[in-house]
């Protein structure tokens, strides 16, 4: 395009209410007034930026074409002359002070040693709004809960003198190399928690053999992570199917021509579930809103995964299935499988996989855990000679924080399993350094385990190794033993550094 308009800040601020409102995102100026009432996360914010640059506002939490995707051309009306916007010069809030000193005094990495220190760094140094969207489950968060519980129910039963001096642990995901059998699952928006976002973990998956599943809902664009793909790198996609099921042709179809390896549909949320703690900080934000919002309605009790998620097609169903499978060569998983009625239906529908997943305990309170699922849906394909089957793997996640956690599900008869929040909070805890740490742990811990629990290789994983035989059992007693409460100490976290 030659005649670009060229706009100027003066220009732009004179749009600054509620009757015209322009916005600044990325260099360009777009007319947002007629859209202001159907934006998902409300009016309000859009109106706190009317006339000014959003850029900063709008990166964390908007997939980056997300504007130019829903508005419509004739509304964008030129790119901005950078040297004539005042700058505003941004105050930093009492609260970024105190995040920028628990942030020099976080552990050092080195003291990190497991990947419950990276959930209790994040807890302390991210800003709330971020904690709170990452960290909430639905409702009572009972699942969320469960779904580590349902992996101390499962003991194992090693086996002896086997020579295991040397152990090994890596795989294929789909066909694809993977030095463990755990793949970076989905999360969303994460540069609410570190400036550079998913890249994180793209850059630390490359060099750690490790595949990266590209959420939908990731911060940074799908192009700019497959663009900072190291050699050979691999990658998943997670698919929200979109109401304009055009705009999904387009998505996976680009995915596929880009060289990803498979195709994570999520079936788990036609609708989002209510995460309570994000839903709540969404109302102490609104202390905050513009003037010139008055009178006018706001979606206050949404939080930001809930605003973001209208797009989201609640008619989707097992007819589409095929249509997916016409569109595209890349495999297709169905991700969030939770009973083994479906998993025969989605092996039955000719998909490649499945994922035995509640949504990290975000979507149906009470819904259980994958590796409690896992064990029906073996049963219930092997007695069909479904399963095994080289053509249909089986993924398990949520709750995973332990290599012993990956070894149970693997002999359980999962291929690999999906890890989200771990990996999450290692970025915005230690960036791409703590990814690579978190990596280093679960080989660190896939070494030990094996060799204790007497399996060489992935393939000597057998379910006589464990004994799951209490996992359905829901009834978790608490012992009230003095032993337990008194004499027994808690386990301690890496420490702060004094301040
Ligand atoms: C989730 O938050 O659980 C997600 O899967 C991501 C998301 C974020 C915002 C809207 C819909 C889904």
């Amino acid at each position: 395009m030659s005649n670009v308009n060229v706009l100027t800040g003066p220009e732009v601020a004179a749009h600054s209410s509620r009757d015209s409102c322009w916005i600044i995102v990325h260099g360009k100026v777009y007319d947002v007034t007629d859209f202001l009432d159907e934006h998902p996360g409300g009016s309000k914010i859009i109106l706190k930026y009317a006339g000014k640059d959003a850029t900063e506002a709008y990166d964390p939490i908007h997939p980056p074409d997300a504007i130019t995707t829903n508005l419509p051309v004739e509304k964008h009306l030129g790119a901005i002359d950078v040297s004539t916007v005042a700058k505003v010069v941004k105050e930093v809030t009492e609260e970024e002070k105190r995040r920028q000193a628990l942030m020099e005094a976080r552990p050092p990495l080195e003291n990190v040693i497991n990947l419950h220190d990276f959930e209790q760094v994040a807890r302390i140094v991210l800003p709330e709004k971020a904690w709170a969207y990452y960290s909430s489950a639905s409702d009572d968060e009972i699942t969320i809960r469960e779904n580590r519980l349902a992996y101390q129910r499962v003991w194992f039963r090693p086996r002896i003198l086997r020579d295991v001096s040397s152990v090994d642990w890596s795989t294929t995901i789909l066909g694809q190399k993977s030095s463990l059998p755990v793949y970076i699952s989905a999360t969303a928006l994460g540069k609410l928690g570190h400036p550079d976002g998913e890249l994180c973990l793209t850059r630390a998956a490359a060099n750690h053999g490790v595949i990266q599943m590209i959420a939908t809902l990731a911060s940074c664009s799908f192009d700019d992570i497959v663009d900072a793909a190291g050699p050979g790198q691999n990658f998943f996609v997670q698919l929200y199917v979109n109401r304009d099921r055009e705009i999904t042709r387009k998505y996976v179809q680009h995915a596929e021509k880009r060289g990803v390896k498979g195709l994570f549909i999520t079936v788990d949320a036609p609708q989002l579930g209510r995460r309570e703690k994000d839903m709540r900080m969404k109302q102490v934000d609104d202390g905050a809103g513009a003037e010139v919002q008055k009178g006018h309605e706001v979606k206050k009790d949404q939080g930001v995964a809930r605003a973001i998620s209208s797009f989201i097609d609640p008619s989707l169903s097992w007819k589409d299935i095929p249509w997916f499978l016409s569109i595209t060569k890349m495999p297709i998983i169905l991700k969030g499988i939770a009973t083994a009625e479906d998993a025969i239906l989605a092996y039955e529908a000719g998909v490649q996989g499945i994922v035995l997943s509640n949504h990290g305990g975000r979507q149906l309170d009470t819904a259980r855990s994958g590796l409690e699922v896992l064990i029906e849906v073996t049963a219930a394909l092997r007695s069909r000679g479904y399963f095994p089957d080289p053509k249909f793997e089986i993924y398990v996640d949520g709750g995973v924080r332990r290599a012993s956690d990956v070894l149970k599900a693997l002999a359980l008869g999962a291929k690999a399993v999906g890890v989200g929040r771990p990996f999450l909070y290692a970025f915005c805890s230690y960036g791409q350094a703590g990814v690579e740490k978190a990596i280093q742990i679960f080989r660190d811990e896939f070494e030990m385990n094996m060799r204790l629990l007497g399996a060489r290789t992935l393939d000597e994983l057998v379910p006589e190794m464990v004994d799951a035989s209490a996992l359905t059992n829901h009834v978790v007693l608490t012992p009230q033993d003095n032993l337990f409460q008194n004499t027994y100490q808690p386990l301690t976290s890496a420490q702060f550094k004094e301040s």
